[in-house]
């Protein structure tokens, strides 16, 4: 029946081990990897000899059906995995955002989002106030919620900043949860001020947004999140690390022994800030994100960072706006709704510039993109790796075909791509042929 499946001859990777080896699953569970799995006509099986066989990507950090900036992310729980499947993630971690302050509001406005979903996720929260309400809650989610990761925002003054004493309450509340605290760390006060300054100068466009935000003001906020960090004592988490101010930061840290993770994102590691500059203003909104995406050489650093060890695991940050929502901000680049897309391109462009370029090894390729992410945030061996008993999130990589990246045929529902043209020889397939027959609801894994 079509519950059992054999995956055949291909050379199953872990994050420190890899061989050749059948890998028999049922009902959505790996039972076997073992040489040789004999079975009956009853298992469908697929031949993967010559191929890779890897836990599936798991994304760390998305924004499905996100509303922000006056607008909503184009991509929902059904789009963006239907994106992620196609490119060989399985399971992402999106951020619940509070609804008008209250967690509990907004966990349960994620949960509908998420029920068009069509393959496993999980949630992280977002803190964008502080009083006892909300310490309060956080006790709730972590206990009956399941969340066990929550972020603070210190950019986007006026809306999701909160300060540092307020961010100190939260490292504390995550310390006393036993909670991971996480940060995008921006230095909102000089942000704002940059911006201000920036259209003072007359300076509207996309090239603002960079202009107004340098790399000295991710440095400081990364800093100063890591040492407060210290003095609560508690770890912390650092979301798309973006530039080498940022990185050098906490490679500091952990070479003191401070347990603090760096998160790069792909446009980070992939992508350099000359779009920016272009003097089509739909041709350069699609790159703004934030942090911003920096000069040239900031990628090579995190790269290298990454190969290093210095930073542990690559989100996207995936949040989508189509080019009429980037056109809110044609006359003022503060109003262009920051986000790019990477949910679909992650696993292959990793693979190319990483792999491809002789930086990491295949099995440190599963580990940075799948098996950290499940240790960090618990779910580890359930997802991460291909061993008994782990979910049948497999995907079979393909190193010698080829991917050609467009928004004229990606599946997520934005109309543009920053990585179109791009392309490379590596593709993942049968993900979502496992996903379809085999996932079901595994409300553990959900929250
Ligand atoms: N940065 C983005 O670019 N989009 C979503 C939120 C964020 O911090
Ligand atoms: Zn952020
Ligand atoms: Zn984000
Ligand atoms: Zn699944």
């Amino acid at each position: 029946s079509s519950n059992k499946l054999l995956i055949k001859g291909g050379t199953v990777v872990n994050a420190h081990h890899q061989q050749i080896a059948d890998v028999y699953v049922e009902d959505g569970i790996i039972v076997a990897v073992n040489p040789t799995i004999a079975v009956g006509d009853d298992v469908y099986v697929i031949d993967a000899t010559g191929k890779f066989v890897m836990p599936g990507g798991i994304d760390p950090h998305t924004h499905l059906e996100m509303e922000f900036m006056n607008t909503v992310a184009v991509d929902d729980f059904f789009s963006g995995q239907a994106a992620a499947l196609a490119g060989g993630t399985t399971m992402h971690i999106d951020f619940v955002i509070p609804t008008n302050g209250s967690l509990t509001a907004g966990f349960e406005a994620y949960e509908k989002k998420a029920k068009k979903s069509c393959m496993d996720y999980g949630f992280h929260m977002a803190i964008t106030k502080w009083d006892e309400t909300v310490s309060r809650e956080m006790e709730l989610m972590v206990k009956e919620k399941g969340i066990n990761s929550f972020k603070f925002f210190m950019a986007y003054k006026g809306s999701l900043m909160i300060s540092d004493e307020l961010l100190l309450e939260g490292f504390k509340k995550c310390k006393s949860l036993g909670a991971l605290a996480m940060v995008h760390a921006e230095n909102g006060d000089a942000v704002y001020e940059g911006q201000k300054k920036m259209i003072e100068l007359g300076i509207t466009g996309p090239e603002g947004h960079a202009l107004s935000r340098p790399a000295v003001l991710e440095g400081e906020a990364t800093a100063r999140a890591i040492r407060l960090a210290d003095f609560v004592n508690t770890p912390l988490y650092v979301v798309h690390v973006m530039s080498i101010d940022a990185m050098e930061e906490v490679a500091k840290a952990r070479k003191s022994g401070q347990r603090v993770i760096g998160e790069p994102v792909l446009s980070g590691l992939a992508l350099d800030d000359s779009w920016l500059w272009h003097p089509d203003f739909d041709t350069a909104a699609k790159y703004v994100m934030s942090p911003p995406i920096r000069k040239q050489g900031h990628d090579k650093a995190l790269q290298a960072a990454l190969s290093t060890g210095v930073l542990q695991l690559v989100g996207t940050d995936h949040c989508v706006f189509n080019s009429t929502q980037k056109a809110f901000g044609i006359d003022d680049f503060r109003k262009i709704p920051n986000g790019v897309n990477g949910i679909e391109e992650r696993m292959r462009v990793v693979w190319d510039i990483m792999v491809e370029s002789g930086q990491i090894s295949v099995t440190d390729y599963v580990r940075l993109t799948s098996t950290e992410c499940a240790r960090i945030f618990n779910i580890y061996p359930k997802k991460g790796a291909i061993l008994p008993g782990s979910d049948a999130d497999i995907i079979i990589l393909n190193p010698n075909s080829s991917f050609d990246i467009t928004a004229k045929s990606h599946h997520s529902r934005v109309d543009t791509n920053v990585y179109e043209g791009r392309k490379g020889k590596v593709s993942t397939f049968i993900v979502s042929l496992v996903q379809m027959v085999y996932c079901t609801a595994r409300t553990s894994i959900k929250s």
